[in-house]
């Protein structure tokens, strides 16, 4: 269908400033009841289309992870880009779009109806349901999330704003496929999950996979009851091969059954006790609220994200979609060196950024890099501009279909050539805000007498606050963490959450690099026992806050 001529009556409501906290890591985050208070969702909404200025005609793409109250925004975000001149909203069935997919859907449709950008709905990992989080994110025309500039001209218009401005009209139907009219705008309700699965089968070889499959290889997949259940029950079980019931929790729930959709050895412990037990399949990965992450496991092995993104650059010729080779790498800072080690042998450039995929977009649309990834269980590429939990996992299944190998295998093999970085984090969680920023202030103002300090085994070398030079565009990032490497190449990184919704979260990233030859095989927190003390020492965590151990530790 055509949108009419006859554009509805726009309907203006007066509004004031809210606090709109600056949309940090990861676009704006909140309690559902922050979001459902009059006027606020709609007062980000209207601040994105007056920073963004979207030409008359753009196509909007609105999807989300299935968490409670997206389909209330969703219905007032189809009739605010109906009032602001767009032509096409796309959204996925259901209101259902995983971070990538919609990455995906941005870039595909807006080379075939024009510039474009996309709301995605989602606090991610956060746990939902009325009493928990929800979020929103603006994603710019290259399919990833809006750059610094964006971010702050969408928050400085959140503390001038007088008016949010919508048509009226009713809902529409989310859950069937087809075009509909709001206020003389299209909007199409799309299979959220074909597109995306399309692109999946151009990068790897399903027929391998399906070999590997078919000889018997097996696999469990926990979608936490988050939206990557219908992705990956479509990819792995239908069209791979896998048996039925290989992906588990595969029906997205609002309140994700009550847990927080969140890899890691806490929340997924289900899924490690599965794959450290008896009759462990032979590999095992699982996927966070909005598919943007990854976990992989192997019978008895649990592999780092740090490692996974250098085992998987190591390997990715493998895969039709980079059998060229790999342009570069690019890694957030506080993510181990592993990728390093694999940059330099197949001598391409390793980017350092800032925490958040923001900072990847512009190396992957120059063309810098190939690969990145985030030690919080981001991986991709630049075949979207998001991280990207199924692909990292149909990446992998590509290499163990070529390699015939044990996951394990592969791992060992892989630190025998390049060395082995331990690695942990430790998340000090819901700490009141002053004394968090006491610490870091703290911690700051020491950072230039530590060089030459010992700390038990440990002597600093170098300790800074790392700041970003955009490569491309030149733009700068301050304040991105504070690092403190020692000699030999051990290292602890302190910085505060970006994505929190309560009070702060203090995130402390241990390194211990093992060269080829050394101890390969150890147990991490041995490993990292003398980093921990000094960890403390550096920055006198239980002083500050009163606690002596971390929340969570990944
Ligand atoms: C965290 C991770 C970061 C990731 C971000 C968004 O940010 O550390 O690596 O990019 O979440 O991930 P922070 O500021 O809380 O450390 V997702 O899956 O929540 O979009
Ligand atoms: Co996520």
């Amino acid at each position: 269908m055509t949108p009419t001529a006859a554009a509805a009556t726009i309907v203006t409501h007066a509004t004031t400033p809210f606090d709109g906290q600056k949309p940090g890591t990861s676009g704006l985050r909140k309690k559902v009841v922050v979001f459902a208070q009059a006027n606020y969702a709609e007062n980000f909404i209207q601040s994105v289309f007056d920073a963004v200025q979207p030409p008359q005609g753009s196509t909007l793409v609105i999807g989300g992870d299935g968490r409670y109250y997206n389909r209330t925004v969703i219905q007032q975000a189809i009739r605010m880009a109906a009032a602001h001149g767009y032509g096409r909203v796309l959204v996925g069935q259901g209101g259902i779009l995983s971070t990538p997919a919609a990455s995906h859907v941005i870039r595909k449709y807006g080379s075939k109806y024009g510039a474009s950008g996309g709301l995605i709905l989602s606090a991610s990992h956060n746990p939902g349901g009325p009493d928990e989080d929800f979020g929103i994110k603006y994603n710019i025309a290259n399919g990833g999330p809006a750059p610094e500039g964006v971010t702050e001209a969408i928050y400085a218009r959140t503390q001038t704003i007088d008016r949010w401005q919508t048509v009226d009209a009713p809902d529409i139907d989310l859950d069937t496929i087809g075009t509909v009219e709001v206020g003389g705008m299209a909007v199409e309700v799309i299979d959220p999950v074909a597109d995306y699965a399309a692109l999946m089968e151009e990068l790897f070889d399903f027929p391998a996979i399906r070999a590997l499959v078919a000889s018997g290889f097996t696999m469990a997949f926990d979608a936490m009851s988050a939206v990557t259940g219908p992705y990956a029950t479509e990819i792995l079980e239908r069209r791979l091969g896998f048996a039925k019931g290989t992906v588990r929790n595969g029906t997205p729930l609002e309140d994700f059954g009550g847990h927080h959709p969140d890899p890691n050895m806490v929340h997924a412990h289900v899924l490690f006790a599965t794959m450290f037990g008896a009759d462990a399949p032979d590999f095992g990965a699982a996927s966070d609220g909005d598919g943007d992450r990854n976990i992989i496991l192997g019978k008895g092995i649990f592999i780092t994200p740090s490692d996974s993104v250098a085992m998987l650059a190591a390997n990715a010729h493998l895969a039709p979609g980079y059998a060229r080779g790999l342009s570069g790498l690019a890694r957030s800072m506080p993510t181990s060196a592993a990728a390093d080690h694999v940059a330099k042998a197949l001598g391409i450039p390793l980017y350092e950024t800032p925490t958040g995929w923001k900072f990847f977009g512009t190396l992957l649309d120059a063309g810098l890099a190939t690969i990145c990834g985030e030690e919080s269980a981001g991986t991709g590429s630049d075949h979207v501009r998001e991280k990207d939990g199924l692909w990292a996992v149909l990446l992998w299944l590509n290499i163990l279909a070529v390699r015939q190998q044990p996951v394990a295998q592969i791992a060992a093999e892989h630190w025998a050539r390049f060395g082995r970085n331990y690695y942990a984090r430790h998340d000090y969680e819901a700490l009141p805000t002053p004394q968090a920023d006491a610490l870091i202030a703290e911690l700051t103002a020491s950072l230039p007498g530590l060089p030459g300090r010992a700390f038990g085994p440990l002597t600093v070398a170098t300790a800074d606050s790392f700041a970003y030079t955009d490569p491309v565009d030149g733009a700068v990032s301050r304040n991105q963490g504070l690092r403190v490497l020692f000699e030999g190449g051990s290292r602890v990184v302190f910085r505060l959450s970006g994505t929190g919704t309560q009070g702060a979260t203090l995130r402390v990233y241990l390194e211990r690099y093992e060269p080829a030859g050394g101890t390969l095989d150890a147990q991490t927190p041995d490993m990292l026992a003398d980093l921990i003390v000094a960890a403390e020492a550096l920055a006198g965590i239980a002083r500050h806050t009163a606690r002596t151990a971390p929340d969570v530790v990944t």
